[in-house]
């Protein structure tokens, strides 16, 4: 079994290989995406360490001057997809969105590295400065309240968790106009965003457009401002793991461990006291998202763990059959097909189970591993399941599913 799902995972990401990058799935996501590409090079690396660093080239290459990282890169015209570049309308000499995704390239290229020692020194030196870049403009254009604010719910990655459900009610999509979603077609749309979520994403996107996507302009004016439990823990993690990159190089890390050091005082502000947990917040009212989301689980890749997470973790998990699920099952706003408001995603298991590893609590990695397996034994390399009964999610032959067979479930 495991020997087949092997090769099947190889032949995924060489399917989805459009040579020199990813696609996260055929059709339903036909371009580059910034954090699916980071785990497609990890995957890679499992058969062809040249191919990854490759991948993670690809994606720099699409790097802002001001050292952002696109979350989207429009390599090829792909006309049914939308909001293509056309309506990001972003510019770049390859066009990109105008938005960033979760920085988990430097972890994932310090694991990649691990694996290539010699071969990857010079790759591993040319990407450090690059992801230095991209860890400073985090800081610099994101982080004034403290934690990490993401200015569309797509910047997150976990589109449409209800996290976002308090800051996107403040955002008008009436004007929207008409539009046709390609998402909806290709996949049951009871299993993607809702038509009244997509207005208001594009509403956002209108708006960033209209700001000629000037970052300070966005965060200072823009009607969705939130901080992200989930990106921040994601870069707390991807520092330390830079700085020990750039100490390995011979690089003076001191700004680095400044930056994590930062982060984890103000990762403080997201302790919503009478959730007992890590909450999202709105930065434009002030309110918390009031329910706990899988970026909150992130906390142990942090090392910023405390006992009450310890008990959500335990309760939430055991109110599924497969952990862990994206949002808190025992909260109303959860729904156990619905994208980000309630199915298991890969991809998020491996990096909650890189925490656990980190915190020690190898009994866990081990559990929410085998379970993650047995999502895939059962399902396949779906972009995300049900966690209650496995039912395959989303789109098939996904990328990160791959990886996450090939790198870490699967071993
Ligand atoms: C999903 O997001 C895109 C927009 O960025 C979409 O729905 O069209 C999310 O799951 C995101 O985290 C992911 O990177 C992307 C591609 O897999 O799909």
């Amino acid at each position: 079994m495991s020997h087949s799902l092997d090769e099947k995972a190889r032949a995924v990401l060489r399917g989805n290989d459009r040579g020199g990058y990813t696609v996260p799935t055929d059709m339903l996501y036909p371009f580059q995406w910034n954090w699916d590409s980071a785990f497609a090079a990890w995957g890679f690396s499992t058969f062809d360490n040249a191919r990854a660093w490759r991948e993670l080239e690809t994606l720099f290459a699409a790097q802002w001057k001001d050292g952002m990282v696109p979350h989207m890169v429009f390599h090829d015209d792909a006309p049914g997809y939308f909001p293509g570049p056309e309506v990001w309308d972003a510019g770049g000499e390859v066009p990109t969105s105008g938005i960033s995704q979760p920085p988990v390239a430097a972890t994932l290229a310090r694991m990649i590295w691990e694996g290539d020692a010699e071969a990857g020194e010079a790759p591993m030196r040319a990407l450090y400065p690059k992801l230095k870049a991209w860890h400073r403009w985090w800081m610099e254009t994101r982080c004034d309240s403290g934690a990490v604010a993401v200015c569309h719910p797509w910047e997150s990655g976990r589109d449409n968790c209800p996290d976002w459900d308090v800051g996107l009610a403040n955002v008008d999509g009436s004007g929207a106009g008409d539009y046709a979603r390609r998402d909806a077609t290709q996949v049951d749309g009871a299993q993607r965003p809702t038509k009244q979520e997509y207005d208001r994403y594009l509403e956002l996107v209108r708006f960033g457009k209209e700001c000629g996507w000037d970052q300070a302009r966005i965060v200072a004016d823009c009607p969705f401002l939130m901080a992200d439990p989930g990106i921040t823990f994601l870069l707390i993690r991807a520092h330390d793991d830079l700085a020990a990159i750039g100490r390995a190089l011979g690089e003076d890390v001191t700004k680095i461990e400044g930056w994590a050091a930062q982060l984890r005082e103000g990762v403080q502000t997201l302790w919503n006291p009478a959730l007992g947990a890590y909450d999202a917040k709105d930065l434009r009212s002030g309110q918390w998202a009031g329910v706990i989301g899988s970026g909150a689980l992130l906390c142990w890749l942090a090392r910023c763990e405390t006992p009450e997470m310890e008990a959500h973790l335990a309760r939430m998990w055991d109110a599924v059959t497969y952990g862990l699920p994206s949002s808190d099952p025992e909260a109303a706003s959860f729904e156990r097909k619905r994208y980000w408001r309630g199915p298991v995603w890969p991809q998020m298991n491996a990096l909650i189970a890189l925490g656990f590893l980190s915190a020690g609590k190898d009994w866990d990695e081990a559990r929410l591993r085998e379970e993650s397996a047995a999502l895939i034994e059962a399902s396949g390399f779906r972009e995300y399941f049900d966690p209650m009964d496995a039912a395959p999610c989303g789109g098939d032959n996904f990328t990160w599913t791959a990886v996450v067979w090939l790198a870490w479930a699967g071993r």
